[in-house]
This record gives C-alpha cells, sequence and structure tokens, in this order.
C-alpha cells in the first residue's frame, strides 16, 4: 500500500512540511480549488499542485475530488460538455502522473452529520450524525465544511426540485452514461476511478442515493466491466450502514481488483436506529473491526493507496472539523502498524 494524506492546497493550515514527517508518507490526496465544478482544470493550476508537493518531498497521485457537475447526475443540461471536460481533466491530471482519481455520484449534498463538535469522553470531539437531530434539519439552510461545492439558496431550492423527477434507476443509468465515456480515457492515460461511497449510505431528504451496499457495487461493476472501474472504500461511510459487512466487502472488491483507494476511519454506532459518531481509528474505539479489514486487504493483494480519514479535534488543535493534523497522524501511525502486521502474518 502507498500511505497517503489529504490536503486542501495552499490554504490548508496543514503544511506539506508537516505531512511529510509522519511516518511511512508517500503522498498527498488533493484536488484543484480554483475552477468551477465542471469545468477544466488548466494545466498550470496541476502542474503548480504537483511542483509544491514534489518540492516537498510527497507524492500526488491521487485527486480527491474531481467533483461531478449535477446536469451529469441528473441527466441533463449541458451534460456532455461537462463530461468532455472531464475527460480532458483525467487528461491533465495523468499528464501530471497522477493513477487514481476519487469522486461521488451524491446528488447535491456530499457527507453529512447532524454536528461538527460531538463531545467524546475524553475531552475531545468529532463529527456526528444523530438520527433524531436529522429530523430536524432543513435541506435549504445547510453549510458544512470539507465539502468540494455549495449553492446559493436559490440554486440549492432548485437543485432539490429537479432532483424530485430522478429515480434511483434514473441516477444509476446516468453514472453508468458518464462511466462509458470516462472509462476508456482512463484505460488510455492509466488512471483508476474510484467511486466514492454514499455518506451515510442511505437516501436522504428524499434524494436518491445509489452507491451504498454490495448490491449496488455489483450492478457498477456489472455495467461498466473495466476495472479502471473501481472503488474507495471508505470504512467509515459503509460502515455507517449496519448491514455493510466491511471484512467481506474489502475482500471481495480487492480480489477482483476493483479496490483504487481506501479511506480508513472507524465509527461508533450509538443508538438502535442510524445514529453514529466519528471516533479515533483503533478498532476498540467503535463498532469496526479495523485490524480484520486491513487483513482482508493485504491477503487479497491490495496494493492501492490509503489514507487516514476523518480524526477527532485533540489537543485543542481547531481547525477543519474532521481534518486536523494530530488525530489523522494517530489514525496514520496506527494504519501503518495494522499493514507491517497483517503482511507479516500473511497468510
Ligand atoms: C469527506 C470525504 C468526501 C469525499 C468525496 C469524494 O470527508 O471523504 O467529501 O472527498 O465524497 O468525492
Amino acid at each position: 500500500m502507498k500511505l497517503t494524506f489529504r490536503w486542501y492546497g495552499e490554504k490548508d493550515s496543514i503544511s506539506l512540511k508537516y505531512i511529510r514527517q509522519i511516518p511511512n508518507m508517500s503522498g498527498v490526496v488533493t484536488a484543484v480549488y480554483d475552477t468551477p465544478v465542471g469545468d477544466a482544470w488548466s494545466d498550470k493550476s496541476v502542474a503548480k499542485l504537483k511542483e509544491l508537493c514534489v518540492g516537498s518531498g510527497l507524492e500526488m497521485e491521487v485527486i480527491e475530488s474531481i467533483p461531478v457537475h449535477e446536469d451529469i447526475k441528473m441527466g441533463c443540461g449541458k451534460r456532455d460538455l461537462y463530461i468532455e471536460n472531464y475527460c480532458k481533466n483525467i487528461r491533465t491530471v495523468a499528464k501530471h502522473g497522477v493513477k487514481c482519481v476519487c469522486y461521488n455520484f451524491m446528488p447535491v449534498f456530499d457527507w453529512l452529520r447532524t454536528t461538527m463538535h460531538h463531545p467524546n469522553k475524553d475531552g475531545s470531539d468529532s463529527l456526528a450524525y444523530s438520527y433524531e437531530d436529522f429530523l430536524k434539519v432543513d435541506p435549504n439552510n445547510l453549510h458544512l465544511p470539507g465539502w468540494d461545492e455549495s449553492y446559493t439558496p436559490e440554486e440549492l431550492q432548485e437543485l432539490l426540485k429537479a432532483y424530485k423527477n430522478i429515480s434511483h434507476a434514473q441516477l444509476f443509468d446516468n453514472l453508468v452514461y458518464f462511466l462509458k465515456k470516462v472509462i476508456p480515457v482512463c484505460e488510455e492515460v492509466g488512471i483508476n476511478m474510484a467511486i466514492h461511497p454514499d455518506d451515510p449510505p442511505w437516501d436522504i431528504f428524499g434524494l436518491p442515493r445509489i452507491i451504498s451496499n454490495e448490491k449496488d457495487l455489483d450492478a457498477l461493476f456489472a455495467a461498466v466491466p473495466s476495472t479502471r472501474n473501481g472503488l474507495t472504500l471508505c470504512t467509515g461511510s459503509f460502515g455507517a450502514g449496519r448491514k455493510n459487512n466491511l471484512v467481506r466487502m474489502a475482500e471481495k472488491y480487492t480480489a477482483q481488483g476493483r479496490v483504487h483507494f481506501v479511506h480508513l476511519r472507524n465509527v461508533l454506532w450509538t443508538d438502535d436506529k442510524d445514529s453514529f459518531c466519528e471516533v479515533g481509528h483503533c478498532s476498540k474505539d467503535g463498532s469496526l473491526n479495523m485490524a480484520a479489514i486491513v487483513k482482508a486487504l493485504v491477503d487479497n493483494g491490495f496494493n492501492g493507496y490509503v489514507r487516514p480519514d476523518h480524526g477527532r479535534n485533540i489537543w485543542d488543535e481547531g481547525g477543519k472539523p474532521g481534518y486536523g493534523l494530530y488525530d489523522r497522524a494517530l489514525g496514520a501511525a496506527y494504519i501503518n502498524g495494522l499493514f507491517e502486521a497483517a503482511q507479516y502474518i500473511k497468510k
């Protein structure tokens, strides 16, 4: 595996120098943030990002994300133009040595939580999702940090209205339409597409979500069989769905050559509904068996990219919720240990 760390570009308060000092760190996962969703990224912006990374002794082989324009998801408007731009972006990043692109196909909203500062017993705080609080959330008045895009209230209302006519099947067809154009370009330039699961893995605000479980993934891979069409195995996102068996998913999709990127974090299920809280990375702290997941990856020949995902806010760090330095660095050290042990005892 190659250990990586998410870096939000020059505006990120965490320096590349600090990231480089995390044991076994190979590179960063980043993106161009100066271009509207759907437009083509300039070669200059990508070259500059790469130069910053390489200048700090870090690789830039993973992009998270090249966001997908809503017209592509809805299958309307300028979708063909946006897909063309997407293909241009794939070619541009490939030219600069990128090997893997993480993206998602969630309508309107990316990940969703009901609080950014859930107080933990250890005095830290973390992101959490409460079933009860969710019932009170107004989608028209939501601002979550870390999203790749945001809308004015009017745009949001329009979008939510437009999605009323889009079924799960339609959204799925639009994803397949998109991939049938993008994957041949990926094959040509050597890029793996790694779809990020729905987070949390169920419909929200009546919007359809289609990458929530094994059934969804099986359908996606059957529709576009090239292994360039792969997955970001995000343990925390799938793991919020209690029916998802992460060890089995890691085994199965790694063996199929579909797991190009892994986001490792733990979640704790906090009631008998859908509520969960983000915790430290260790198995003992949450509901997922992190050691068994990593062992399943290693035993099945995983050789992709891994990054620690959301951390708690510890040691009074503050900063972007989920994306501080300290707890993600502790997570990285733990992940190194799990991989080293799993490789040592590989069956
Ligand atoms: C949240 C992230 C997601 C992810 C996108 C990929 O912290 O895992 O925002 O980057 O869904 O497109």
